[in-house]
């Protein structure tokens, strides 16, 4: 009952109905995550789930009316939401939108009220619905949803408690990559035909998490340490500024930024151009796991071949954008580039969803899951699973640790990208199934061929 408005609900047999109806929506939802990390936070089989009370259909009637509401704090770039599952934190995909809500507070509380203080903690809170007014959640909300803008604010300081004073999810700190890797920061004098694009949209202020800039970072060095040249490498990142200054930030990532990113590197690409490309932050696609939808609508009907007809483009963010970034778009600036080989690295949720897209002669594609399975970031929340991994894999070395690893299986002293993929499978630690696509099928498989194009692919 602690969801419920006011407790003023009388028992009757409306309530019952709506009871019985999250209920079943609960098991649908739940049920079906199967392999899913078991979370102590996960409410218990029967009761109401989330946020629905508040954001439902009519969630605008609620607009004025106080609310009781419970769940883990976190915070992103000054934004609060309120999580029912800590799980949701550490996926890299569209939140249920009955699993969160934003919080907010009253301007005279600025000086009083730091959320960043109740960072991971359980609490509970009174205040007032509204709609949020922060301008990138405004502008997201035109592609995922007006319900998304549900917002409690909170006008007393005491009407925010901490009932459990255990931190649940810690709040990863933003990694100096020189720290761990000093051998990788100076870079090579030589400078190859290489050339490299890193994105990371983010969706919004909530849900742009620092976790994508880290692996960013790293990925930027690591090239750099691998000869690709500063001028070569464009970064398209949120709102085109870095949370700090260890590597540039070339774009913004919306549609214009994006779109010069692919216009510059294509001044530098030619047919003996290795293209490398990573994808980061949020993906949408089709769930076959019980989440809603939240890939876009197929209207080409280009993602449907063979028995998969789902009817669904996946589509990876922009950061303040009502437009949806999709793999038919990606696919087509990519093909627009006339490199000679690509090796793409593909975080989000839904990742295997750009394989057919993104499908070509001499093309590696590795993906954090398939196209209808959400993927995760490492339990520390500091780099994604699968880019932890890769990460790893590549360098011969724990990005948290600092432990040496040795994915050489040949023990030629380099690492291809299929012992990168093998290095991955094999040490993933998320319910999630890494695809690899190097054979110009489009169809990701999870046993990389030891003898493809993969197999004498380096970075
Ligand atoms: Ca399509
Ligand atoms: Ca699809
Ligand atoms: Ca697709
Ligand atoms: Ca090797």
């Amino acid at each position: 009952m602690k969801y419920l408005k006011n407790n003023k609900q009388s028992f009757n047999l409306g309530f019952m109905f709506k009871t019985l109806f999250m209920v079943l929506i609960g098991i649908i939802i739940f049920s079906c995550d199967t392999d899913d990390t078991p979370s102590e936070e996960n409410n218990p089989p029967g009761e109401i789930t989330g946020y629905s009370n508040i954001k439902n259909t009519q969630w605008r009637d609620n607009i004025g009316q106080e609310f009781e509401v419970e769940g883990i704090l976190v915070e992103e770039n000054g934004i609060a939401k309120l999580l029912i599952d800590k799980n949701d934190y550490y996926i890299d995909g569209l939140i249920n939108e009955i699993n969160y809500i934003y919080i907010d507070k009253v301007s005279s509380l600025d000086n009083s009220l730091n959320f960043a203080e109740y960072f991971g903690k359980k609490v509970k809170i009174k205040g007032t619905c509204e709609e949020n007014e922060d301008n990138t959640i405004q502008v997201s909300s035109q592609l995922i949803g007006d319900i998304s803008l549900a917002t409690i604010v909170i006008s007393d300081l005491t009407n925010i408690q901490i009932i459990n004073p255990n931190i649940i999810i810690q709040r990863p700190p933003i990694i100096s990559i020189c720290q761990i890797y000093p051998q990788i920061c100076e870079f090579p004098v030589f400078q190859n035909n290489k050339t490299a694009l890193l994105y990371s949209g983010g969706i919004n202020s909530s849900y742009a998490y620092k976790r994508y800039w880290n692996d960013l970072k790293l990925m930027y060095t690591i090239l750099r340490d691998k000869g690709y040249p500063e001028n070569k490498i464009r970064v398209v990142y949120k709102n085109g500024v870095g949370e700090d200054n260890e590597i540039p930030v070339h774009y913004a990532a919306n549609q214009t930024g994006l779109d010069e990113a692919f216009s510059y590197l294509n001044e530098y690409t030619n047919s003996a151009t290795k293209f490398f490309l990573m994808m980061n932050n949020h993906g949408g696609g089709k769930d076959n796991f019980g989440r809603p939808s939240t890939g876009v609508f197929d209207a080409d009907g280009d993602d449907n071949r063979g028995s998969i007809s789902d009817n669904t483009d996946e589509q990876y963010f922009y950061y303040n954008s009502s437009t949806a970034l999709t793999d038919d778009y990606l696919a087509t600036k990519i093909n627009e580039l006339g490199f000679g080989s690509m090796i793409a690295v593909v975080k989000p949720c839904y990742s295997g969803g750009v394989i057919w897209d993104f499908r070509g002669p001499n093309r590696v594609i590795m993906t954090s899951g398939t196209e209808f399975q959400v993927t995760y970031s490492h339990t520390s929340g500091l780099y994604g699973e699968f880019t932890y991994h890769f990460f790893a894999a590549v360098t011969g070395q724990d990005p948290i640790t600092g432990a040496t690893v040795n994915a050489d299986l040949n023990s030629d002293g380099q690492v291809s990208m299929y012992e990168a993929q093998k290095y991955i499978l094999a040490n993933d630690a998320r319910p999630e199934q890494p695809q690899y696509e190097d054979d110009n099928d489009g169809v990701g498989t999870s046993s990389p061929s030891a003898s493809g194009f993969g197999a004498t692919t380096f970075l």
